[in-house]
């Protein structure tokens, strides 16, 4: 095992080697392999070097950790074998989908088995009477929003990396995305799981209803946790039908801040965009480089907002552009770009969406996925910017405006290792206290997982964090299922 963080590989932090070598996991042996060859066929059970290190990270940052084999089940069946196994062994288990995650939730930070769910993609049920979709968690979500389109309906949550996400991970991760804004997130479409538990059991929750107020939620405690309290085999969704017109629209903000107004003012207005995306400049020049174009003039532009309306009537979208153009010229806004073609406005999107990655390429950084009431997010961007100055660090910044939703990449530039490593925590702790403060929380879509576990005491007290590991003991008392998560302030 070992850890890369930003392209440099180094050995694992002290502790952390500590921590594992007082783990009471067991290694994975010979004996181990042959049994799980024999529950999936020998295909299926992954265990060169090469093939581990592909499964050893997500998206966040550059974090790698060796998984000790990676296992392919097939069925819900071979799921509950193979965890029904790892359980009387005490083998550590990190169920993963896309690997497209930015919060290190499928990270195997103590090794084991990486459980991927990836042959499981069939999509098993379209119910065009009462609009749900049944499908296997490895189904890759744009393949959903695809299925879905062909028969006039929507699926519509839409995290940016849809192309390769896995539904899995969406539902493990509670996923956002952009139309969140008006259509809610991953858990508002989840009407029911099929979920095997750390023993092996298989439990269903939830039905295929709109209503349910029969017991706890198990079906929403299952969402957004991450992978620690099972593992998801089978999902049904909620399908909306999908609006015949969708406009887009740019509009450009000499001041970042004022950009930020103007979102809260757009609701107030009555107006419900199914998009309303905040773009700093640093973000549209670093994403217009990475795709090798510059069809966007950012010359004295601090922040654009990329909008999306949709509906079924024509006259509706043309009266509600008009209305936001005239907003946003008494808000400081530049004129308004109209997406003409369909071409243009999926070329705007894809612009957008490339930015994570497009930051990522670029430079040494750090994440956050901080969440403010919508109203706050000028009070947020400004207080970043304030804390860059404080800390000498260079920040860019985007993200879903309308759901108050910040991405903020901390950018290391020519920061020293030991400067930025110091640095880091301190600001990103004032960050998140800030946060607190406005009402809101650390992360609106992307996740606690491996990498924000330490500031999980900003947000909550200890008796409602010892509610959480009573909850996770519950599910797990072994504590076998995607070890070292969301709980432990002190590993990372
Ligand atoms: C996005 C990812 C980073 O919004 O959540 O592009
Ligand atoms: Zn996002």
């Amino acid at each position: 095992l070992f850890v890369s963080k930003n392209g440099v590989k180094q050995a694992m932090p002290l502790e952390l080697q500590q921590k594992h070598q007082s783990n009471s996991f067991t290694p994975i042996s010979e004996k181990h392999l042959s049994a799980f060859r024999s529950m999936l066929g020998v295909t299926h059970v992954l265990t060169e070097n090469e093939q581990l290190i592909d499964y050893g990270h997500d998206w966040t940052e550059d974090l790698l950790f060796m998984p000790e084999v990676v296992l392919k089940p097939n069925s819900t069946q071979e799921v509950s074998q193979v965890m029904a196994y790892c359980h009387a062994q005490l083998i550590a288990v990190t169920p993963c989908g896309g690997r497209t995650g930015l919060s290190g939730g499928m990270l195997p930070v103590y090794g084991g088995v990486m459980l991927s769910l990836e042959r499981m993609n069939r999509i098993i049920d379209i119910d065009t009477k009462s609009l749900q979709i049944t499908v296997e968690p490895g189904v890759i979500t744009q393949t959903i929003h695809e299925a879905v389109e062909a028969h006039g309906l929507m699926y519509p949550p839409d995290p940016s990396s849809k192309g390769s996400c896995m539904i899995g991970g969406n539902v493990a991760e509670n996923a956002g995305g952009a139309r969140a804004v008006k259509y809610g997130i991953t858990r508002e479409y989840v009407l029911a799981l099929e979920v095997v538990l750390a023993n092996g059991d298989v439990i269903h929750t939830g039905a295929k209803v709109l209503k349910n107020s029969t017991g706890y939620n198990l079906t929403h405690l299952i969402v957004g946790s991450e992978g620690t309290l099972g593992v998801v085999t089978q999902i049904v969704l909620k399908l909306v039908p999908k609006p015949a017109l969708e406009y887009t629209l740019l509009v450009p903000f000499a001041k970042a801040v004022d950009a930020c107004k103007a979102v809260s003012a757009v609701f107030q207005h009555g107006i419900v965009p199914s998009a309303i995306e905040f773009i700093e400049k640093d973000a549209l020049d670093f994403g217009q480089q990475y795709l090798g174009m510059n069809t966007y003039d950012t010359t004295g532009i601090e922040a654009h907002l990329l909008i999306n309306l949709d509906g079924n009537h024509e006259q509706v979208l043309v009266e509600q552009s008009e209305a936001l153009a005239e907003l946003f010229e008494h808000m400081g806004g530049g004129e308004m770009l109209f997406a003409s073609s369909q071409a243009e406005k999926e070329a705007l999107w894809k612009l957008r969406r490339c930015l994570g990655e497009a930051v990522k390429g670029t430079t040494i950084y750090k994440e956050e996925d901080t969440v403010v009431p919508r109203a706050e997010l000028a009070n947020l961007l400004s207080y970043i910017k304030q804390l860059g100055r404080e800390h000498n660090f260079y920040s860019v910044c985007y993200g879903h405006a309308g759901d108050g939703n910040l991405h903020i990449n901390i950018i290391k530039q020519n920061m020293s290792e030991t400067e930025w490593k110091e640095m880091l925590p301190k600001a990103i702790e004032k960050l998140f206290q800030y946060v607190v403060q406005l009402g809101g929380t650390l992360s609106g879509e992307h996740g606690i997982g491996y990498v924000q576990q330490r500031y999980m005491p900003i947000a909550f007290s200890s008796v409602e964090l010892e509610l959480m590991r009573n909850i996770k003991g519950v599910f797990d008392p072994k504590g076998i299922l995607n070890p070292g998560k969301i709980l432990n302030p002190s590993l990372t």
